[in-house]
C-alpha cells in the first residue's frame, strides 16, 4: 500500500475507502483525476485515468525515484508495477507478467511503452554494447508494429487492431538478453474497407508509410517507421516487399467486377497489371485466381470454375484481408528473429528469466456486436478468471509464507461463462464450427437456432425462445451473453463467414509461385495442389480460442501484476470526467471485486519496521524508540494502545491489519501529532528546549 499522501488528494489505495461501494470509488477516482493523479493503487494493482495531456512523470528524476523502492514508498506509478515485477524476476529469479487491460483508448499501449522505456532505463547500467543493441530493437519494434497493427478509429486515433504479448528475457544480471511477441486476432477487416466512418490502415499507411510524400509530420512518421526497420535489421529487399504487398493491396481495393451475359470479367485490367507486377505474378495467372475457382470432381478430375460476380467480390476481399494479415505475421516473425535469445548457456549464464507485457483490448460493448466482440470478450472472461485466480493465489502464497491461517475469500467464479462457450460439444465456438462444418447451405440463423436449442436453459444466454417478448432478439438475429461485466447482445449476422474465413486454395497457390521468394516464404501451403487439400483448416474461433488457452497457461506460471486502464471520457479531453462512462468501466474491469477480494483477507499489510517507523510517534512505549526485544513487540505495543488488536494478525515479518478503519484512526492520531512534532523539534534547534 502507498504511502497516504495528502488526503486532498484521495485515497492513493482503494483498499482505504471507508466503505466498498460504487459511490465512494467514483468519489475517489474522480477527485484523484481531477488533482492529476492518474494512478491509484488497489493493493499490488495500479488503476490509470487517461490524462489526455503530456504530464510531467515519466522523467528520469521519476525512474530514480522508484528504481528499487517497494511499491508502499512512493505514490502509485506504472512505474511501481514495473519495478515490483522487475524485483521479483531479479530477486526470486521467478517470472513475471504485467497485464494491462482496459477499453479501446484507455491508455494500454501508451502504458506498456512507458513500461518497457522504464525496464530499458533501469538496465545495463554498465551500457554493454549488445545489451544496448537488444533494449534498442525491443523499443523499435513498437514503432513498426503500431505503424501496420493501429488505425485511427472513433475511439482512439491510434488504435491498436491487434492484441499483443511481449516476452522480454533476462540473464542473471537482470539486463536483457531478447525477447518474444505474440500477436492475436488482428482485426483483418480494416485492410481493405471502411468501418462505418473509420479509417482503414492503409489510410493511415497512406499518410504514415506508403505514400511519405505527404505532410511533414507523415514524412517524419514514415521515417521513423523506415529506421526502426532497419534497426530492427529488415534486408532492403524485404523492405521493397513490404511496400510492394501494401501497393497491391491498394490496387485490390480498386478492383471491379462485371458479368457480360455467363462470364464474370474485371472492369479495369490496369489494376491486374499492377497486382501483377507488385507481387511477381503475371496478370494471366492473377486474372485466373481472380475470375476461376479450380475444384476436384469426384471422378478425381481437376477442372477450373468460373466464380459468379458475388464470388469473385468474396475472394477479392478474402485475398487482400489474407495478404495484409500474412505481412503482418510475418512481419511478427521476422522482429521475432531478432530478437530471439540466441547462445544462451544456463549452466554458463545462470537461469534466463522472462517479464511478459501483454497490451489487449478489454472489454467491448457496442451498439453492434459481433464475432469480434464475441472473441474479444471471451479473451476478457479467460483474462478475468485468471486474474482472480492469481490475486488470490498470491494472497494464499503471502499468508503461508507469513504463517497466517487461510481466511475463505468469496468471490465471483466465471467458469460458467467460460464453459457457455469453450465447452468441446456444447459451447458456442463448437456450435459455430459444427454449422461451418455442415453441408449445403447452413445459414447464421440456423446456426442461431442450432445454439438456442442447446443453450437454451443455460442461466448466461438468453434465446428468442426465452424472450419471445423481446422484439429486438426476434427480429434482428440476436442472441445475448450474460458476462460478468454485464449483458451483452451479439448479432449473429456474418459469423459463419468470420468463422469459415476461407480464402479460395487458388490464391495461396499465386503467391506461393510468386518470384519474389519474400511473398513466396508468407504462403508456404500454396505448395499444395487442389487434389492435396484434404484437412479443413482451423476456424477462426477455434485458431483464436487456442492462441488465448496458450496465452493463458502462458501468464498462469508467471507472477502477475496489473495495470487497469480507464478512459474518462469520448472526446479525448483532459478535462471531462464523465461519471457513467467511468463507472460502467469500473464495473467491467471487476475493480470493486478486486477491492473486496483484497480486504476479504487483510485490508493492509506492512512490515514491522516500517509500520513503526510511521506511527511510533502515536504511542509512548514507542517514541522517540523503543526499548523492546523486537520491532514486532513494538508494533504489539502501539496497536494494544489504540485497541484493535482483535483485527490483526501477526505475521512472521509483517503486520496485517483486516478492515482499514483501524488504520484511519492511527493515520488521523498521526497527522494531529506531526505539527505539534515540529513544533517541538524546531525549539529543540533552536536550543529553546
Ligand atoms: V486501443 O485498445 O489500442 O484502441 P489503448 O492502447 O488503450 O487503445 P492508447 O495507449 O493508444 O490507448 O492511448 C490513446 C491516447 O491517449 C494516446 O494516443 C495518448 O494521446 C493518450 N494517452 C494515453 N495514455 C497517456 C498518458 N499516460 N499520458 C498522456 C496519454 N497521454
Ligand atoms: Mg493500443
Amino acid at each position: 500500500m502507498a504511502e497516504l499522501e495528502g488526503l486532498e488528494f484521495g485515497k492513493s489505495d482503494f483498499v482505504l475507502l471507508d466503505e466498498v461501494t460504487m459511490e465512494q470509488f467514483m468519489e475517489n477516482l474522480k477527485l484523484r483525476f481531477e488533482k492529476g493523479r492518474i494512478y491509484t493503487f488497489i493493493g499490488e494493482v495500479v488503476v490509470s485515468v487517461n490524462p489526455y495531456r503530456e504530464m510531467d512523470i515519466y522523467g528520469k528524476e521519476v525512474v530514480e525515484a522508484y528504481r528499487g523502492r517497494e511499491l508502499y514508498e512512493n505514490p502509485p506509478h506504472l512505474f511501481s508495477v514495473a519495478d515490483a515485477a522487475y524485483k521479483t524476476m531479479k530477486r526470486r529469479a521467478k517470472d513475471t507478467c504485467i497485464v494491462i487491460s482496459g477499453e479501446s483508448g484507455a491508455g494500454k499501449t501508451e502504458a506498456s511503452k512507458y513500461i518497457m522505456q522504464y525496464i530499458a532505463a533501469i538496465t545495463n547500467p554498465s551500457q554493454r554494447a549488445e545489451v544496448e543493441s537488444v533494449k534498442n530493437v525491443l523499443l523499435k519494434s513498437n514503432c513498426v508494429l503500431e505503424a501496420f497493427g493501429n488505425a485511427k478509429t472513433n475511439r482512439n486515433n491510434n488504435s491498436s487492431r491487434f492484441g499483443k504479448y511481449m516476452d522480454i528475457n533476462f540473464n542473471f544480471n537482470g539486463d536483457p538478453t531478447g525477447g518474444h511477441i505474440n500477436n492475436y486476432l488482428l482485426e483483418k477487416v480494416r485492410a481493405w474497407r471502411k468501418v462505418g466512418v473509420e479509417h482503414n490502415y492503409t489510410d493511415l499507411l497512406s499518410g504514415g508509410f506508403f505514400f511519405p510524400q505527404t505532410s511533414s509530420e507523415d514524412r517524419s512518421a514514415h521515417k521513423a517507421v523506415l529506421t526502426a526497420l532497419k534497426v530492427i535489421g529488415f534486408r532492403a529487399q524485404e523492405i521493397d516487399s513490404i511496400y510492394m504487398i501494401l501497393g497491391a493491396i491498394l490496387h485490390l481495393g480498386n478492383l471491379e467486377f462485371a458479368t457480360d451475359g455467363e462470364s464474370v470479367r474485371v472492369t479495369a485490367p490496369q489494376a491486374v497489371e499492377n497486382i501483377a507486377i507488385l507481387t511477381s505474378t503475371t496478370a494471366a495467372d492473377v486474372s485466373k485466381a481472380l475470375l476461376f475457382r479450380t475444384v476436384a470432381t469426384g471422378g478425381g478430375e481437376v477442372i477450373d470454375k468460373g466464380h459468379s460476380e458475388q464470388e469473385a467480390n468474396y475472394g477479392r476481399d478474402a485475398f487482400s484481408k489474407a495478404l495484409y494479415e500474412r505481412l503482418f505475421s510475418w512481419i511478427v516473425s521476422r522482429i521475432n528473429a531478432v530478437i530471439e535469445v540466441k547462445d544462451y548457456n544456463p549452466v554458463l549464464h545462470g537461469k534466463n528469466t522472462v517479464i511478459g507485457v501483454l497490451d489487449i483490448y478489454g472489454f467491448e460493448i457496442f451498439d453492434n456486436n459481433s464475432f469480434e466482440q464475441f472473441c474479444i470478450n471471451y479473451c476478457n472472461e479467460k483474462l478475468h478468471q485468471l486474474f482472480i485466480e492469481l490475486i488470490l493465489r498470491q494472497e494464499q502464497e503471502e499468508y503461508d509464507r507469513e504463517g497466517i491461517p487461510w481466511q475463505h475469500i468469496d468471490y465471483c467464479n466465471n467458469q460458467i461463462i467460460v464453459d457457455l462457450v469453450e465447452q468441446p460439444h456444447r459451447g458456442i465456438i463448437s456450435i459455430l464450427d459444427e454449422a461451418c462444418l455442415g453441408v449445403g447451405k447452413v445459414t447464421d440463423v440456423m446456426c442461431l437456432e442450432s445454439m438456442d436449442s442447446k443453450l437454451g436453459q443455460h442461466p448466461h444466454y438468453t434465446s428468442r425462445k426465452l424472450s419471445p417478448t423481446d422484439k429486438s432478439l426476434e427480429f434482428q438475429r440476436h442472441f445475448r451473453i450474460r458476462h460478468y461485466a454485464g449483458d451483452v447482445t451479439y448479432s449473429v449476422e456474418g459469423f459463419l463467414e468470420k468463422n469459415k474465413d476461407p480464402l479460395f486454395q487458388d490464391f495461396k497457390r499465386l503467391m506461393f509461385n510468386s518470384t519474389n521468394p519474400v511473398l513466396s516464404e508468407m504462403w508456404p501451403e500454396g505448395r499444395l495442389d487442389i487434389t492435396e487439400v484434404t484437412k479443413r483448416p482451423l476456424t477462426a474461433a477455434t485458431l483464436f480460442k487456442n492462441s488465448i488457452v496458450a496465452l493463458v497457461d502462458k501468464l498462469a506460471c508467471k507472477d502477475p501484476y496489473y495495470v487497469r486502464c480507464i478512459k474518462p471520457n469520448e472526446v479525448k479531453s483532459p478535462m471531462l470526467f464523465d461519471d457513467a462512462r467511468c463507472r460502467h468501466q469500473v464495473a467491467y474491469l471487476g475493480l470493486l471485486e478486486n477491492v473486496r477480494v483484497r480486504r476479504a483477507g487483510f485490508a493492509y499489510r506492512q512490515p514491522y519496521n516500517r509500520f513503526l517507523q510511521r506511527y511510533k510517534m502515536t504511542c509512548e512505549y514507542t517514541w522517540p524508540n523503543h526499548l523492546m526485544e523486537s520491532d514486532r513487540e513494538a508494533v504489539e505495543a502501539i496497536v494494544k494502545q489504540h485497541d484493535f488488536h482483535d483485527d490483526v494478525e501477526y505475521g512472521h515479518t509483517k503486520l496485517f491489519v483486516r478492515t482499514p478503519r483501524s488504520l484511519f484512526t492511527l493515520e488521523q492520531e498521526r497527522a494531529a501529532l506531526i505539527p505539534i512534532l515540529v513544533l517541538f523539534l524546531q525549539k529543540v534547534w533552536r536550543g529553546a528546549l
